[in-house]
């Protein structure tokens, strides 16, 4: 049993609205968080497996063992530096090749929509550490800077829309807790500030917070998931809690992906051809952008002053 709840600054509690309006509301610019969804969906007990699975790997089974007697939110204490790091990119691989299912079980099995989905050839896949964490290797994860070409991610991140960055317009983010999170080490949104014409800084961040309006921060059960809009301002609480927060985004958007001014570029697939024998061709139509030869343009540019 999922339930959707409107997330908004203005509500003293969350408002509860029909599943098969999330769609609809999050292209609007609603806020809305699925309670339960992962474990009704069948996706939280995969997702747990998967972790142990790959901290077995990464580590050993003994803090596969004691992560899952502790909780994810113990990670820090569990795990080194070095095996967060390798544990991440390790997930991001094995989400990637569940990335179309997931995202097919919330667009058409909860949402009920029927329109043909494009499904970004990525996960975001965020372990992050509390900024004081005792394990110094550890702590050094929260404060190593990243950029959106070398992306850190267990570093908070300032203020940004996802469409500046590398997703097209209209596309639907899934920030799905598989750990707790609380109040100290949660994502902020920013509502007021949805529509509103904003520039960000070179980098594609913002730094001041003042002008953007009143923030919402929102707690998760492991297995919750918030929905936003890719147009939304958002950033990373600094995890000052003593737990570790993991989660993982993933993003689709309806119909072919449109592209506007970003930075950068992430590729999406058409879930007509993922899987079939057409599969090499499934990103063609979000390859054929002045988005994507902006970004090997670009691409080319900083090979070539590396090079020198
Ligand atoms: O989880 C966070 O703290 C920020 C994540 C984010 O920027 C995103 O999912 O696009
Ligand atoms: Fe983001």
């Amino acid at each position: 049993m999922v339930i959707a709840e409107r997330l908004h600054p203005d509500l003293a509690s969350p408002e509860r609205v029909p599943v098969e309006e999330c769609v609809e509301r999050v292209l609007r610019g609603e806020i809305l968080r699925l309670r339960g969804a992962l474990p009704a969906l069948g996706w939280l007990d995969r997702f747990r497996a998967l972790t142990f699975e790959c901290v077995s790997e990464v580590a050993s089974s003994d803090s596969a063992a004691r992560l899952d007697r502790e909780g994810f939110e113990s990670a820090h204490r569990v795990l080194s530096g070095r095996e967060i790091t390798a544990l991440q990119s390790r997930l991001v691989r094995r989400f990637f090749d569940l990335r179309l299912p997931i995202c097919r079980s919330f667009a058409r099995d909860l949402f009920g929509a029927r329109t043909p989905l494009y499904v970004a050839d990525r996960a975001w896949v965020r372990w992050m550490v509390p900024i004081d964490a005792e394990r110094e290797d550890v702590r050094h994860l929260a404060h190593r800077p990243g950029s959106h070409t070398r992306p850190n991610y267990h570093a908070p991140l300032r203020p940004h829309r996802d469409t500046w960055l590398s997703l097209p317009r209209d596309t639907l983010g899934l920030w799905m807790a598989i750990s707790r999170v609380r109040l100290g080490n949660t994502m902020v949104l920013y509502p007021d500030a949805f529509g509103r014409p904003l520039e960000p800084e070179p980098d594609g961040f913002l730094t001041d917070v003042e002008s953007l309006g009143r923030p919402l921060r929102f707690e998760c059960d492991p297995g919750d998931v918030v929905v936003f809009s890719g147009h939304h301002l958002h950033a990373t609480e600094p995890n000052r809690t003593d737990e570790t927060r993991y989660q993982l985004g993933l993003r689709f958007c309806f119909g072919a992906p449109r592209y506007g001014a970003q930075s950068t570029w992430v590729p999406f697939s058409d879930e007509r051809l993922l899987g079939t024998s057409f599969s090499p061709i499934a990103t063609l139509r979000s390859r054929v952008t002045f988005a994507h030869a902006r970004y090997r343009v670009r691409d080319l540019r900083a090979r070539l002053s590396r090079g020198n």
